[in-house]
Parts: C-alpha cells; sequence; structure tokens
C-alpha cells in the first residue's frame, strides 16, 4: 500500500482548520489535523513545500519509519510548525491503516482500556455569580468536571474570558481580518481575585465535581506556588499553565511551595518539553496534544514516559484543534493507562458541515466509536465553502504599556 498523493485542505466553517489527506494507491483517505491557531499558513506552507512531496510513493504500513524520516531526517528539528506538520501525516498514517484492515486506531494502538473518557467544558462569566451560574449549568447537564474563569475586576478584558454576540465563550476565536487585539493585564489583581473565585464555586456548588483553572503562563515561579498554595483548601483538580512554558525548571519552585495539582504543555511539541518535568516529578498532567505534538506515535511516548512517574495526560483540546485531531486524542485517552482528562471546549455550529466525527460526547463522557481508522468523515465541498480567514489570537500588556505573556 503506497501512498498516491498528499493534499492540504484549509478552511474555515466557523474557525480556521488545515488538514491533511493521505490518499493510497488502492484509494483509501486518512487525514490528519495540522492546525496551529494563528499561524495557520506557515504549517501549510511545510506541509505543501516540503512534506508532500516526501511522502508521494512511500509505503503507507511504515508509519515508524516515515516519523523518523521526518524528524531525523531534517536538520531543523522540533518546534510547533515542524511538529504539527509530522503529527498530521502521522495521524493520517494511523487512519488509513486502521481503514485498511477495517478496524478503529485504537485497536491498533493495543485495544480498549477504559469505558469513557472525563472530559471538561468552559465555564466563564463576566462575573463570580454569572460564573458560578454557568459552572452550575454544566454540571446540571451532567459534567463531572468544570474549568472555570472569571473576568477580573478593574481590568477591561480578561483570558478566557469573552461573551461573544451569540453568548456563548468564543474566547479563542478572534476577530476575522483584523490585527490582533490587545489584552490588559495586572498580576496583582488576578492573584486577589481568583481565590475568591474558586472558593465562591466551591461553597455554592460544594466539591463533587473535578474543578479546573486556567493560568496561561502569566506569573514568576513564586507568584505560581503562592497562587497554588492559596488554592489547596479548594481541591482543584489542576491549575493550569501558570508560568510561561519554556522554562521547565520554574516547576522546581512552583512545587516546592505547593500541593495543587500542575498541569503544563498545550503549546509543547516533543517528549524533550517534558524531561526535565516528568522525570523530576515537577508535574501531574501532560497537556501536550496529538496534533501539536508530532502525532500519535510521539504523544503515545511521552504519556509512557508520563506513566513511570505517576503523571497522567490532560490533552489540549479547545476548538482550534479540529474534530480530527480531537478523535486522535480520544483514540489515545482509550487506550493508555495514565488517562487523566480530555478537555473538550466544543465547536461552532459551521464546522460540523465539514467534520463528521463518530465519537459521541454524552453528559462529558467521551467515547470513540468502532468506525475504521480515526473515524471523521470530511465533507470536501463544503469545506470549500469556507475558505481561509486571517485571524490573530490577541496579545496581552501590563497597565504600563509593555508587553506581556498570552
Ligand atoms: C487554552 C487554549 O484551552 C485552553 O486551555 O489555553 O484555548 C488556547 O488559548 C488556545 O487553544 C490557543 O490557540
Ligand atoms: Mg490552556
Amino acid at each position: 500500500m503506497k501512498i498516491a498523493s498528499a493534499d492540504v485542505i484549509v478552511c474555515s466553517p466557523g474557525r480556521n482548520f488545515v488538514t491533511l489527506k493521505l490518499t493510497t494507491d488502492d484509494g483509501i483517505v486518512g487525514y490528519g489535523d495540522a492546525t496551529v491557531n494563528g499561524r495557520e499558513l506557515a504549517v501549510v506552507g511545510y506541509l505543501r513545500e516540503h512534506l508532500c512531496p516526501l511522502l508521494v510513493g512511500r509505503d503507507a504500513t511504515r508509519i515508524n519509519d516515515t516519523w523518523q524520516y521526518l524528524y531525523r531526517g531534517a536538520y531543523w528539528r522540533r518546534g510547533p510548525i515542524t511538529m504539527a506538520s509530522i503529527s498530521a501525516v502521522d495521524q493520517a498514517l494511523w487512519d488509513v491503516n486502521g481503514k485498511a484492515l477495517g478496524v478503529p486506531v485504537y485497536r491498533l494502538l493495543g485495544g480498549q482500556a477504559r469505558d469513557y473518557l472525563l472530559t471538561y467544558p468552559h465555564c466563564v462569566g463576566q462575573t463570580v455569580e454569572a460564573t458560578v451560574e454557568a459552572a452550575a449549568a454544566k454540571l446540571d447537564e451532567g459534567y463531572q468536571a468544570i474549568r472555570v474563569q472569571a473576568a477580573v475586576p478593574g481590568l477591561a478584558t480578561t483570558y478566557g474570558v469573552h461573551v461573544s454576540k451569540h453568548g456563548e465563550d468564543a474566547a479563542y476565536e478572534p476577530a476575522a481580518g483584523s490585527l490582533p487585539e490587545e489584552e490588559e493585564w495586572d498580576t496583582g489583581r488576578y492573584l486577589d481575585f481568583v481565590p475568591k473565585l474558586i472558593k465562591a464555586v466551591r461553597d455554592e456548588l460544594g466539591y463533587g465535581f473535578a474543578l479546573l483553572h486556567d493560568s496561561h503562563h502569566r506569573l514568576t515561579p513564586i507568584e505560581a506556588g503562592g497562587l497554588g498554595k492559596a488554592l489547596e483548601p479548594y481541591r482543584m483538580f489542576w491549575l493550569e499553565d501558570t508560568t510561561p512554558a519554556e522554562d521547565q525548571t520554574a516547576f522546581r519552585t512552583i512545587r516546592a511551595h505547593t500541593t495543587t495539582p500542575l498541569a503544563v504543555g498545550e503549546v509543547f511539541n516533543t517528549v524533550w518539553d517534558f524531561q526535565t518535568l516528568i522525570t523530576e516529578r515537577l508535574i501531574d498532567y501532560v497537556r501536550m496534544p496529538v496534533t501539536h505534538g508530532g502525532g500519535i506515535s510521539h504523544l503515545m511516548r511521552v504519556l509512557a514516559l508520563a506513566d513511570v512517574y505517576g503523571v497522567r495526560s490532560g490533552a489540549h483540546g479547545p476548538s482550534d484543534i479540529s474534530p480530527v485531531g480531537m478523535a486522535a486524542n480520544a483514540h489515545v485517552g482509550w487506550v493508555i493507562p495514565n488517562f487523566g482528562i480530555q478537555e473538550f471546549m466544543g465547536y461552532p455550529e459551521l464546522t460540523g458541515e465539514v467534520f463528521k466525527p463518530s465519537y459521541e460526547l454524552t453528559n462529558g463522557l467521551l467515547r470513540v466509536s468502532d468506525a475504521p481508522g480515526l473515524g471523521v468523515e470530511v465533507d470536501e465541498e463544503a469545506a470549500a465553502r469556507y475558505p481561509y480567514v486571517a485571524r490573530y489570537l490577541p496579545v496581552n500588556r501590563r497597565q504600563d504599556g509593555s508587553m506581556h505573556d498570552w
């Protein structure tokens, strides 16, 4: 079974997605997600100009060799663009091989290890009361885990809190065709506010569910340690991305000051980003998803290392990871011993016109289907109706005008 063609589909049904399509000489089609939010066309260029020509004619059954060829064979290794591109090839090859054998990908990965995947949605509000209300509504729907973010009093904008004209959480759907929105940040106000928000959620709704919060890389190590400590009474499931993610050693300081569980890695792309964090037991959850982490093959290796050190999975699952990437996350979660949780932010309605996943989300529990491969169909005619739209993520400035991490 040889790869006969490699094509890149770029579409924007509600938001931008980059999808690699591999077709074999016997007509089997496999898909892989390569979406890098706000830098989509860089991945398109990497795939179209540099990887697709290498793929045509290759043996589609040699997933491992192709991975090594693309990773070791490139002098310039790692980085989000390279690894999302390699990931898309890897996902598409697993999809092709599942379809060729008539089995879901999870069967090729060793088979089912659990009956469902616990997921968490986003609960946001402009006030503490509105956030508690949003959280209560999700718990009423049956969710057993929730992430809460609320507007910080005194700041014009807050990460993760954006109520669109439709009233939904559209925090990560940047305005089309414009320059990045500028958000405002003040660490002191944030640190004063978050323990109050989390306390209100526990006081009002109790402890019978997993509670998560995301700091989006905005704190120093000692500020993060202090926040983790302040949140200890509220038994968080995790505190996410406290410090800028480049610095693995920052977690030594954070860990020394708090027992609040820590999650990091949604912007990581290889096992090397986790080497210190995992082997020194500095984190509890790996946020790296299949799409940005070199594919199913590479994420499985990272999670095998994590398992040795008692670290579990918690894959990134925002709406900028396509349903193909979400399905790939789900197949990995289905088979590994150390599954923790899966983020499932949900998708704009239009996305469903292009991507038809067969996984099912019921009462916050995600189940993969027995459809061959990854189990996601892509309607290319529908994709053609929604061309790419230039969109940036926001940037962040402190009140004195200087840049801060977003
Ligand atoms: C966020 C992301 O889901 C999360 O935890 O941190 O939504 C992130 O901001 C976006 O995916 C960026 O593309
Ligand atoms: Mg995050």
